[in-house]
């Protein structure tokens, strides 16, 4: 189904803008394999002039500009963004399902949280007024401290395409509430909807150079933004090995860095779990959004005595998805996002299969679809510590398992990875759960769940998942920079 697709330029300075080389990239629908528009190609050269109406955005007019605005001024904006985006939520649903993948429910969610996540930083833009100067205690009374809480500078956005808008607003929203100008660098295989948020920006009468837009290839427009001298700090996510290029470009100019990357979660399932309940946060914690998730707890580390009774409740859940085009009524699992990413998922099912590994279902392209990226989900046991599948991110539907006899057994599985963003532990013995938290190597961790996320809460990875935390205040502090003020106040000479 071809759905109409604006043909967006980039957002620049306020304005839209053709760029430079005048490149677009085709938008290709995962579901039909078909090209149904366009984006523009930013290149150095559009970098430059983001980078510059950011600056300007951010140093000009000082007094009246953005980082001095009261934060109660850009909370407004940022409600005026959350507003439109609650008013066009079903169209901006059907044009993210349509891009990357998701089925239409899903990313009618993704609408409600874009909406929310601007909504809280508001909230949390208006709370920095009332702490501009907050005092230190000192052991002595001959000074007087304070710190101030100042926006970053100029920042660069970059992001993935799993919840493109989403992932956009988790930075966009914090960015621009902590008094920040930025530039945002969608991934170029889902960036429509991120235009759309350019043209949000500009009904709500964002001030020009705010918040500028550039969609393009990671090489040709990500690269010479990360490495830009006048842009002040740089939040990914993405790939551990594009992250790991940013912090080389960081690094050459010591720049601050936030990095969301890879995972590899495991979720542990005990021996007294309701068998049903654990199947269905298993599924959903794998195979939500065709486990392309960072956080998707993509290694089963089941007890022994329940594993076989327990697998096959895994397999029925995956049976019950329906897998079809993202905007069919009742679509679980829709496509994987490109072509490039559907051929990497079927490589490492093949690796681990040709390596010994048993593929217990899925794995292959659904009978009913001839057209499109799709892949059954697929459940792979009899897999050794070293494959590859076990230990490297597949970022599709694919969970492998493994048994454990003992809770030591079980945490060593599990913390054996050099990744670290989530972890789940399924059991109805709170104190073990409890144990095993504090025992898992990872930034978050669900407890008889899998997945939820708040923006209240924050987000982020240890290891080779990344650093620096979004969401919460934890993603407003990412984005400010600490000063201490401190004011000699006695009479006597020093
Ligand atoms: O990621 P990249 P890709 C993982 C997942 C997936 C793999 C590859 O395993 O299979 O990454 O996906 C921009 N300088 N995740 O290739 O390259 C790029 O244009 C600056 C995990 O899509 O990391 C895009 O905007 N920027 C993940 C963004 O980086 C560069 C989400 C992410 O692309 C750049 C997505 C460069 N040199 C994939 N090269 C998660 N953590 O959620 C690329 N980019």
């Amino acid at each position: 189904m071809v759905f109409p697709i604006s043909n967006r330029q980039l957002f620049i300075g306020g304005e839209w803008r053709e760029p430079v080389l005048n490149k677009r990239i085709p938008i290709i629908n995962p579901a039909t394999e078909q090209i149904i528009g366009d984006i523009p190609a930013a290149t150095a050269e559009d970098v430059e002039l983001a980078v510059e109406a950011a600056r300007k955005a951010f140093s000009s007019n000082k007094g009246k500009d953005w980082p001095s605005a009261p934060g109660a001024v850009r909370a407004k904006y940022l409600r005026a963004i959350a507003a439109k985006i609650t008013e066009r939520k079903t169209e901006l649903a059907r044009l993210e399902a349509t891009d990357c993948g998701k089925p239409l429910e899903e990313a009618a969610w993704d609408m409600d949280d874009v909406a929310g996540c601007f909504e809280y930083f508001a909230d949390l833009a208006e709370g920095l007024d009332a702490k501009k100067k907050a005092p230190v205690s000192l052991p002595m009374e001959t000074f007087k401290c304070y710190v101030m809480k100042e926006p970053i500078g100029v920042v660069a956005l970059i992001t993935p395409w799993n919840y493109p808008l989403l992932m956009a607003a988790w930075k966009v929203a914090p960015a621009l509430a902590a008094g920040c100008t930025a530039i945002l660098k969608p991934s170029e295989l889902a960036s429509v909807t991120c235009l759309e948020l350019a043209e949000v920006c500009r009904e709500v009468g964002l001030p020009p150079g705010v918040l500028n837009i550039l969609t393009g290839l990671g090489p040709e427009a990500g690269a010479p933004l990360a490495s830009h001298p006048h842009v002040d700090k740089i939040a990914f996510t993405g790939s551990t090995v594009t992250g790991s290029k940013i912090m080389t470009a960081a690094a050459q100019m010591v720049k601050p860095v936030s990095l969301e990357l890879g995972g590899k979660s495991p979720i542990v399932v005990f021996e007294d779990v309701d068998l049903d309940k654990a199947a269905e946060w298993t599924a959903f914690g794998c195979f939500w959004t065709n486990g392309q998730i960072c956080s998707a707890t993509s290694r089963l580390i089941v007890h022994e005595s329940i594993a076989a009774e327990f697998l096959d409740r895994l397999v029925k859940w995956t049976k019950n998805f329906k897998i079809s085009d993202p905007l069919e009524e009742g679509c679980r699992l829709g496509p994987i996002v490109s072509g490039g990413q559907y051929g990497k998922v079927l490589k490492f099912i093949s690796t681990a299969k040709s390596e010994g590994a048993t593929i217990l279902c899925g794995g292959v392209r659904p009978q009913h679809l001839n057209k499109g990226f799709f892949i059954e989900p697929a459940i792979i046991t009899d897999v050794t510590n070293s494959m590859e599948i076990w230990r490297e991110e597949v970022f599709g539907p694919v969970i492998c398992v493994k048994t454990f006899s003992t809770e030591d057994e079980a945490i060593e599985l599990a913390n054996d990875t050099h990744y670290g963003l989530g972890a789940a532990v399924i059991s109805n013995d709170l104190e073990r759960c409890d144990r095993v938290s504090k025992a898992f190597q990872s930034g978050i961790v669900w407890i008889n769940c899998s997945q939820p996320c708040f923006c209240q809460a924050p987000w982020g990875g240890n290891k080779r998942s990344g650093f620096g935390r979004e969401l919460g205040e934890w993603g407003l502090d990412n984005y400010l920079s600490v000063k201490q003020v401190t004011q000699y106040i006695s009479n006597e000479p020093w």
